[in-house]
């Protein structure tokens, strides 16, 4: 089948007080991090925090035939995990934990 473009939309959850430094460390974004991502076919990516509740809002596109699902086991993602978990919720192998979100309506 013919690759197609999907956007996802994705939820974290940052620790209390955790705003300024997160945006930071992302103002200072391994340029090896983001190679990673865009060689798995990562682009237009944004994140974006709702400060009420500590939300991280994501949204990424990517290729149906995307690598997104190598990237746990990556050296570059893991350390970069690691290095993040000190102000992120987190699962036990200091992944973010995610929550997927629905689709619910685009408007070109
Ligand atoms: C986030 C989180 C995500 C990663 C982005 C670049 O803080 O670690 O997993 O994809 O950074």
């Amino acid at each position: 089948a013919t690759a197609h473009e999907e956007t996802v939309a994705f939820r974290m959850v940052l620790r209390p007080g955790g705003a300024a430094e997160y945006r930071r460390r992302h103002d200072a974004i391994p340029a090896e991090l983001v190679a990673l991502l865009r060689e798995a076919g990562v682009r237009d990516y944004s994140i974006h925090l709702d400060p009420e509740t500590h939300h991280l809002f994501a949204t990424l596109k990517r290729p149906s035939d995307h690598g997104m699902d190598a990237l746990p086991a990556h050296e570059v993602m893991r350390r970069w995990w690691a290095s993040m978990a000190d102000i992120m919720e987190t699962n036990p192998d200091a992944s973010p934990a995610v929550t997927q979100l629905e689709p619910m309506f685009r408007m070109d």
